[in-house]
Order: structure tokens, then sequence, then C-alpha cells
């Protein structure tokens, strides 16, 4: 069976969108670390439309910084890619040419450090997930003692974290007095743009404080807010679309397309180094402060997602549209969004809220997107900070709400214990997967100490939490019910 390539572009369906650019034309301005399926639909998307609209050299060079996978799916097919937009009201396809390249960091460091450091590379984007900034998400600062961290300050010639490549890139840069470039990082982390720069400038302290002056004076690091949901694509996707991919009977085979919602929401705040392309023409919200955006989308969409991804898994559902088929389950969103997290945020003028509540509860409920709970459960110990303990905190300040802030703390220690309520192991993809175990396995049996050495993990937790008592017990109650009558039964009782 064939694969998709520049070559078999004109034989597409005529449904299909195609690039209205001239590809062979087309040179890089953009660097992507982390190419995975969320760039793909959603920076690149709107890169391709400012393509599609205006032309100009913003092609973008992808890199993986661990496997290649990405990298065997795409350049094998000239860069080219079928971004799947599904709802209840059906499917549209369209094919995205402005990934010209994908690299893989690990095998040649150099010269994907050559390629970030070349002067017509304007922007180095970034979706590395919230560890990939090897920051302590509780102070912000760089994890010295990560093992990537302690690998690049001693080898800066072969770096193998983002942090890494960004200093060397921007090392070279200022040792032949180039311009420096916009980092900017596209992840779900508060203030994104400024961890990113404390990081760097931390990282580069270490290794001159005239480079980290220089990276202070001449780089930029824009925040940014980035929305649309985008689930992992499966075997079952790519089988899916290769007839419709085919003309004349004949089937094509896409193994880098992506899946996603229709909706997209892009706010980034217009601080670049060296020139951007006119995303705003595009759709995307260029403003001076998205810190309110930032908190709107983390609190509202990305909380309840966690809320919902650890008692959905526990309760034996495989998506988040069958979680949202309950009814306890939709009132518990709704409840979570009007009283505990919805009363921390406050909407810019002109933005409804209750439309946007509304509009993440339509969302979550997209039967066409296979989003699995399994999938956001991952990595909780890094995003339970900016998702639920920063709304915690602040209710707990204003003795507002807290209590499905502490179930979804309680949910998220019942899941990486580890074993599910069948008694069957539950694959716990974390960075701190065997701590958080060990904590729970020390006290079996016993929610309340489960709770305490949980939540004594200063990492995740910092050191204010567990002296809490309010917070304490509200988990502690949660916990207890779920061994006692199951995760599903407790909801179904309460909301
Ligand atoms: C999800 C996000 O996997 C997760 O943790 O909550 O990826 C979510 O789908 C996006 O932030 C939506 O913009």
């Amino acid at each position: 069976m064939n694969r998709l390539n520049q070559k078999l572009l004109s034989d597409l369906p005529k449904d299909i969108l195609l690039p209205a650019y001239d590809r062979t034309q087309l040179k890089a301005g953009i660097v992507h670390l982390g190419i995975g399926a969320f760039h793909r639909a959603h920076q690149a998307f709107y890169t391709e439309a400012v393509l599609n609209k205006f032309g100009g050299d913003w092609g973008i060079i992808g890199c993986s910084l661990r496997s290649a996978s990405v990298r065997d799916q795409l350049v094998p097919q000239d860069g080219l890619y079928t971004l799947v937009e599904r709802s209840g009201e059906g499917e549209k396809l369209q094919i995205i040419g402005a990934v010209l390249d994908t690299l893989v960091g690990p095998e040649n460091p150099a010269a994907l450090v050559a390629q970030m450091a070349a002067d017509n590379v304007k922007i180095v984007s970034l979706t590395i997930t919230e560890k990939g900034y090897c920051h302590d998400p509780a102070t912000g600062n760089l994890n010295e003692a990560h093992p990537d961290i302690i690998h690049d300050l001693q080898h800066l010639d072969k770096p193998v974290s983002a942090i890494g490549f960004l200093v060397a890139a921007l090392k070279q840069r200022c040792d032949n007095q180039q311009k420096a470039f916009t980092a900017l990082s596209c992840d779900n982390l508060p203030n994104n743009g400024e961890v990113l720069e404390k990081v760097v400038v931390q990282f580069a302290q270490k290794i001159s404080p005239v480079l980290a002056d220089w990276i202070k004076a001449n780089a930029t690091f824009p925040c940014t807010m980035i929305d649309r949901i985008v689930p992992a694509t499966t075997d079952a996707d790519r089988q899916d679309i290769e007839a419709r991919l085919g003309a004349n009977g004949e089937s094509l085979r896409d193994e880098g397309m992506v899946v996603c919602e229709p909706f997209s929401q892009w706010v980034v705040e217009d601080k670049f180094a060296n020139g951007r392309p006119e995303w705003e023409k595009v759709g995307a919200l260029l403003v001076d402060d998205v810190h309110v955006f930032e908190k709107i989308k983390l609190r509202l969409l990305n909380g309840a997602h966690s809320t919902m991804a650890y008692t959905g898994y526990l309760s034996g559902f495989e998506y988040i549209s069958e979680v949202m088929e309950q009814p306890a389950f939709v009132n518990l969103v709704k409840t979570y969004m009007a009283r505990e997290a919805g009363e921390t945020v406050v909407a810019p003028a002109g933005f409804d809220i209750e439309a946007y509540k509304q509009q993440l509860r339509e969302r979550f409920s997209n039967k066409a997107l296979k989003h699995r709970t399994w999938q956001i459960a991952m990595d909780g110990s890094q995003k339970l900070p900016q998702r639920l303990l920063e709304t915690l905190r602040e209710q707990l300040a204003g003795n507002g709400h807290i209590d499905i802030l502490c179930l979804g703390v309680a949910a998220w220690i019942r899941y990486v214990s580890g074993v599910d309520e069948k008694g069957a192991p539950i694959e716990v993809s974390d960075p701190l997967a065997k701590e958080l175990r060990a904590a729970c396995d020390a006290n079996q049996g016993n929610p309340a100490g489960m709770v305490s050495a949980v939540v004594g993990i200063q990492k995740v937790f910092g050191a204010d939490l567990i002296n809490e008592t309010k917070f304490i017990a509200t988990t502690t109650e949660w916990l207890e019910r779920f061994y006692a009558k199951g995760v599903l039964a407790s909801i179904q009782e309460t909301f």
C-alpha cells in the first residue's frame, strides 16, 4: 500500500484540504522541540493556516528528544500528515504541509543544535510536557539533581534535555553575534514562558554569567495558553482513514495522522525577539497578558480532566466521553466548575464564562474522540500542582468549597496505589510512580496513613498542605469511602 507523500497529493479526494502554497519553496523559520500529536494538531495547524493565506518562510523543523517514531512516520511522507477533526457532526480532513523535516535529538545532538542556531530560525517552540522542564514544580527552580541536567551541564556539546538544547543553541548564537530567537513554551504550565526563562537562565548561569545576561537581554520567552483536545493516535485511527485518503479503489496509508476535536484556541503573549508568523490573522489571540486565560483553562478544563481521569478510570471507563454519559459525573463536573475551580477565576471583560463552561462539558462529551482516561491520568505528580492544588490553596485561604478538589486528590492517591478495584494492576505512568507506590504500600488498609504519606511528598504538595487539617480530613474521608464502596458508587450517592 502506498504511503502519503508529496507526489500523491494531487490524487487525493477533492474534499480534503491541501497546502495552498508551494512546499518546494518553503524555508524553515521555526524549530519545534517535542513534535507529538499535540503540536501537529495545534501550533502546526495555525502556522499552516498562515502559510495557506500569506505564505512566508515559516516552515517547521520538528524534533523528537527521545524516540525516532515520529521521524519514521513523517520523513517517508515528506513531512506530510492528515489532521482529522472529529465531532458528532462528522469528520474534516486536512493535509498539513508545514513540517519540512523531523530530527531525532539523541541520534545527532550537534545537528539539532546547529539547526536551532541557524540564522533563518526565528522561533524555537516547545511541547515537551510538564516534566520536560526539569524544574521543581513547587518552586519553579531548575532541578540541578535531574540526571539530564547533570549530563548537559557537563556535555553541552551533546545535550539530551530541551533546556540543554536551548542553552547550547543560544550560546552559539551569542558567540557568533547572531540574533537570539524566541523560545515559545506551549505546555500546560502556569506562566509557562516564565518557567522556561527561569530554568534556561539558571542553567546558562552555570555555564557563564555573560551568556545568562545575553539571553536575558536578547531572547524572549512569551507565555501561551494552548487548547485543543488531541487523543493519542491509535492504529484503528490509521486504518480508518486509509480508504478515505485513497483514490480509484486503492487505499493510502498515513502513519503520521492526528485526530483532534474541531475546537482550538491559542492565546500568546506578543513578545517576540525575532519576528513571528501572523497567527493573529488565523484565529490566535496575541495579547499583552495571557495569565487570566491560562488560569481559566488550566483550572476549568485541565482540573476537570484530571479529576475525571482518575475517578473515571477507577470506575471502569476507558474514555472521557463515557464518563460524561453518567449523570452523576456530569453533576460532579458542573459543581466543580461552579463552586470550586469556578470560584477562583475571574473572566476578562466580554468573556462569557458560563458559555465557556457549557462548551467544555460538550467538548468532553464528544463521542467521536476516543480520549482515554489513562492518557490524561499520566504524570499526575507534574499536573496536580497547577490543576488542583493552587486552586485548593486559594479556596482554603478564602474559606471556599474544597470538597471536589479533595475528591480529586483522593482519587489520584487511589490510582497511584497501582491496584484497581478488581485487584488488577494499574499501569501508572509518572516520574514519581515508584515513590508514590511505596508511600501507598507502606500504609495498606490505612487510608489516613496513605494520605499523610502522599501529601508529605513536598515536590508535589509543598510544605504547607500537610498542615491543612480540613484538606487532610476531607481527602481521607473520600479515600475511605472509595475503599469501602468503590469510586463509582461513592460518586453516584453524592452527586
Ligand atoms: C489533558 C490535556 O492529557 C491531559 O492531561 O488534560 O492534554 C488536554 O486535553 C489539553 O490541555 C486540552 O487543551
